[in-house]
């Protein structure tokens, strides 16, 4: 028997993009609003698989080679914070619709390979800090970062030294239907 690992499907943040939106954070939120995701864990999830055997990687990341969607931009111009579950995030004002089909795709395959999908509808977010469980004032509009979006990752979960890391593990091109994926 092949062990598990706990895996999601999401979007990679671009370095640079990466580093002005800690930087942002670091100007925004003082250190009592909540715990931040390390700078290299910062991403965009479409779906969250759980803990996946070997078997099951393999035919989700096959499934996952077989989408065609177009590209698209990427802007985040939003923040909030969801108190339940003690959360700042940022996202955007109009998720473009290559997101939310790509996302509903992956969303759908994986509920399909049994891996559990919330009901609650997709909220395209990026975790900026965590155990946020007291209303934190969010930065005026006028933020924005905008990327171009042209793949999308696998990413293994794992819990190592206290700290939890998020790897990129395997990526797909968007806009080519031909394409063959990326072992990172
Ligand atoms: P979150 O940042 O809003 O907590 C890895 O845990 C990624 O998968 C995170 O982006 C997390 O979202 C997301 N995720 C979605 N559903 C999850 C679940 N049931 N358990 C853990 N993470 C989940």
């Amino acid at each position: 028997m092949s062990e598990s690992k706990r895996l999601f499907f999401a979007i990679e943040l671009p370095a640079p993009v990466q580093r002005q939106i800690v930087r942002w954070r670091a100007e925004h939120f003082p250190p009592e609003a909540g715990r931040p995701v390390a700078a290299a864990n910062l991403h965009l999830t479409l779906a969250f698989l759980g803990d996946v055997s070997a078997d099951k990687q393999r035919a989700l990341a096959a499934m996952a080679g077989r989408i065609a969607q177009p590209e698209f931009t990427l802007h985040l111009d939003d923040a909030g914070q969801w108190l339940r579950s003690r959360v700042l995030w940022l996202g955007t004002r109009q998720p473009p619709r290559g997101l939310l089909q790509l996302a509903n795709m992956l969303r759908a395959q994986a509920a399909r390979s049994g891996c559990y999908q919330s009901p609650q509808p997709f909220h395209p977010h990026i975790t900026l800090l965590r155990d946020a469980g007291h209303a934190v004032a969010i930065p005026a509009p006028g933020f924005h970062w905008a990327f171009p979006v042209n793949e999308f990752s696998l990413y293994e979960s794992a819990f190592a030294r206290g700290r939890t890391r998020y790897t990129p593990i395997q990526r797909w091109t968007l806009g080519n239907p031909e394409r063959n994926s990326d072992e990172v």
